[in-house]
């Protein structure tokens, strides 16, 4: 019975399919379509069964359903910066602080850690470290303008736990 909110079925997420087994009929139920945690997290089903007899009898039944979270979003970064550092600032002061987040519904699938990337393409590399924990940026050496002017670090964010999208490969989702 399809009811007056997406939790009641009103959009018919679920169906029933009848099953006979020997004396009895069963009756499974089936999704539409894949469920998501982060759009709603439980639903509660209003079963109905009628017989076809001269007298209709009914009854109705109550079925609660609670999803659990997998780990299928990935951490995004809020936003990109542009950051100055004074030239001849001593080694290990702090640049910024970075954020991603993740809108998985529950720890560790949001958890975020954040990591220089590692490639030799990643300018600002060797003059950049990060705390995996909060995020923020401090100098590994202390910059000279006349040398070079300005670095583009590439950072990455990954969440705690095995990537629940397809060809993951038991990898943490990540984001840049
Ligand atoms: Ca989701
Ligand atoms: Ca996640
Ligand atoms: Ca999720």
């Amino acid at each position: 019975m399809p009811g007056s909110t997406a939790q009641t079925n009103k959009f018919h997420t679920f169906y029933l399919q009848q099953r006979p087994d020997q004396s009895s009929t069963w009756a499974d139920i089936k999704v539409n379509h894949p469920l998501d945690y982060e759009s709603i997290k439980e639903y509660n089903l209003t079963i109905r069964v009628e017989n076809n007899g001269a007298q209709q009898l009914a009854s109705e039944a109550t079925v609660y359903i609670m999803l659990e979270d997998v780990n299928d979003e990935i951490p995004l970064f809020t936003e990109r910066e542009q950051e100055t550092v004074l030239e001849g600032e001593p080694v290990g002061s702090k640049v910024t602080q970075v954020n991603a987040i993740d809108k998985d519904g529950t720890f560790p699938n949001n958890q975020v850690t954040y990591y220089v990337v590692e490639s030799d393409r990643n300018e600002g590399k060797d003059y950049f470290e990060i705390n995996r924990e909060t995020g923020e940026i401090f100098t590994k050496v202390m910059f000279d303008r006349e040398k070079q002017g300005a670095y583009a670090l590439e950072v990455e964010a990954r969440d705690g736990a095995p990537s629940a999208r397809p060809n993951s490969n038991g990898h943490p989702n990540s984001g840049r």
